[in-house]
């Protein structure tokens, strides 16, 4: 029963890391969404990974606007926009490969260079494989053996199952920063 908590403690604790590691990028850095911010350079110094988050920071002269395609976002062509956010503080999540593209709804803005274009590459650690060992029906074996013998076997069952289970945790930790 222990054994069982502890993989249980694991898991949760590998669950909330992965979801902290989750990153956060605030679009056009410390000067936020505004026409101040260079864009371009500031996306082309960041990895947006599937999982991560964007941040749209900025005052209410302003907003945001998805557009669908690369000609669209070209032109300003705000007409046909795929979303509209105006909270002041939006947070859009990545949530699949590919590009997305952003820019201000607020008339000339666009035109002005307050747009972006984000590539969000397939992050490595996203292996939703749920293989858990639950083989506890391999402690009825036969009983000729002594209790004490039983014992420790599933006691190193469970010790097996816990070093796998952290080395598990571990490769997906190390894959996330890569
Ligand atoms: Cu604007």
């Amino acid at each position: 029963m222990g054994c069982k908590n502890m993989i249980f403690l694991v898991l949760v604790a590998t669950l909330i890391t992965k979801e902290a590691l989750a990153i956060q990028h605030v679009v056009g850095g410390s000067q936020g969404w505004d026409p101040s911010s260079d864009f371009d350079t500031w996306s082309s110094g960041q990895t947006f990974k599937v999982g991560d988050q964007l941040v749209f920071k900025y005052s209410s002269m302003h907003s945001v606007v998805e557009l669908g395609d690369e000609n669209s976002y070209k032109k300003c062509d705000i007409t046909t926009p795929l979303n509209s956010l105006s909270t002041g503080k939006d947070v859009v999540k990545l949530d699949k490969p590919g590009t997305r593209y952003f820019t201000c709804g607020t008339l000339g803005h666009c035109s002005q260079g307050m747009k972006v274009k984000i590539n969000i590459v397939k992050g490595s650690g996203s292996s939703s494989s749920a293989s858990s060992p639950s083989s506890s029906s391999s402690s009825s074996s036969s009983s000729s053996s002594s209790p004490t013998s039983t014992d420790a076997s599933s006691a190193s069952q469970c010790f097996v199952a816990l070093v796998f289970i952290v080395t598990l945790s571990f490769v997906t930790m190390i894959s996330l920063f890569n």
